[in-house]
């Protein structure tokens, strides 16, 4: 089970083995968290990824991380549920997300990874329902991952992320 940590900030700044992207499944990159990654990682990412396209909801592929800085050495490319009222598996969806996250950063050897809170942007997951998600998944997943760092980028979901590992600390 993986020691989880949780920042406010860019999850393009982060200093880990690898980064998780909050894709689509055309692996091409578009807004939020998934432009910033393609921005940095360069045009070789959109290229790798389209090659393995179309990745389904709840699934997840790596690649390079091309021009990110070191230590990064992959970028993790999954795709959330999009929110369409929560009855239609969305929450089973992004737990699959996280588990599938941690599965395939096992088979590169990742010791440290940094989550963005997948479908809490353009997609429209409510951010304390996906916060309880991300935080319940992510620690009961058997893994080789040793930290995972859980990137906020607002002061909100930054909140909803340090309530949750603490209620499920000591639950
Ligand atoms: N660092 C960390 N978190 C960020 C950053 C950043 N640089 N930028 C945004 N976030 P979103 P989704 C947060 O929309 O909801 C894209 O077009 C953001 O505040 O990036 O899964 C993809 O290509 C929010 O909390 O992803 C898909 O089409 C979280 O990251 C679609 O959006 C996720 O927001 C995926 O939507």
């Amino acid at each position: 089970m993986p020691v989880l940590e949780v920042v406010l900030g860019d999850l393009v700044a982060q200093r880990v083995d690898a980064i998780v992207t909050a894709a689509n499944e055309s692996l091409l990159g578009g807004g939020g968290v998934d432009r910033a990654v393609h921005a940095a990682a360069g045009p070789r990412l959109a290229e790798a990824g389209s090659a393995l396209a179309p990745l389904d909801p709840g699934d997840a592929v790596a690649t390079p991380a091309f021009r990110l800085d070191p230590p990064v050495r992959h970028v993790i490319h999954t795709v959330g549920p999009v929110w369409e009222g929560g009855g239609y598996d969305e929450a089973a969806v992004l737990a699959s997300c996280y588990r599938r996250c941690l599965a395939v950063a096992d088979t590169l050897g990742v010791r440290s990874l940094a989550v963005p809170a997948i479908s809490t942007g353009v997609y429209g997951y409510p951010p304390a329902e996906a916060a309880r998600i991300a935080v319940s998944t992510l620690r009961t997943t058997r893994t080789g991952v040793a930290v995972v760092r859980l990137v906020a980028f607002d002061q909100g979901n930054l909140e909803l992320l340090r309530s949750e590992l603490l209620a499920q600390e000591v639950s």
